[in-house]
């Protein structure tokens, strides 16, 4: 009889256990559904048109006097060494349509840093007191010249790159998305 008595106890025991299995199993599909809606927040998908870029570990960009680069979208892996060439196809002085590229740490104030460059002519346009937002940058470049730089963006996200000339920033401006 008491055998008998004990296997209800043991399975009451059990269904309360499996009833505790049963919560912790719904918290951790909740965790799992913020961790994928995260995921769609990813920064390579809010940039249009990034699917159809091609990834790249060697940037070629050219400057020209209507205050353009010729491309502004780029796509490169994080952690990776990338190579930047620029070239100033232009042919004005140095002096009013000097060109460079500078990539930007994300988050950087993009107008920001422009001012702050606008006020840097000693420093070819590369203000120190933005320092710790550069990623790297080029020479400015007078017309026919060229400068090749290497880089690693440091994680995946989306990095502004600029030319620092004065003025010119507001339409020589690109991204690169790294993942
Ligand atoms: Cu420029």
């Amino acid at each position: 009889m008491k055998k008998v008595f004990m296997v209800p106890a043991i399975a009451a025991a059990l269904f309360l256990a499996s009833c505790g299995g049963g919560d912790s199993g719904s918290s951790a599909n909740h965790e799992h559904e913020s961790a994928a809606s995260t995921s769609t927040e990813a920064p390579a998908a809010t940039v249009p048109g990034i699917e159809d870029v091609e990834l790249t570990d060697h940037i070629e960009l050219e400057g020209s006097d209507d205050m353009r680069f010729d491309k502004d979208l780029f796509k490169v892996k994080a952690g990776e060494t990338v190579k930047l060439k620029l070239k100033n196809v232009g042919v004005q002085p140095v002096e009013s349509m000097g060109h460079n590229a500078v990539v930007l740490d994300e988050g950087t104030d993009v107008a920001s840093f422009g001012g702050e460059a606008f006020k840097a002519k000693d420093e070819e346009y590369i203000p120190s007191t933005f320092a710790s937002s550069i990623i790297a940058h080029t020479k400015l470049l007078g017309p026919g010249e060229s400068d090749e730089i290497e880089f690693t963006l440091p994680k995946a996200g989306v990095y502004e790159f600029i030319c620092s000339f004065p003025g010119h920033w507001g339409t020589m401006r690109g991204k690169i998305v790294a993942e």
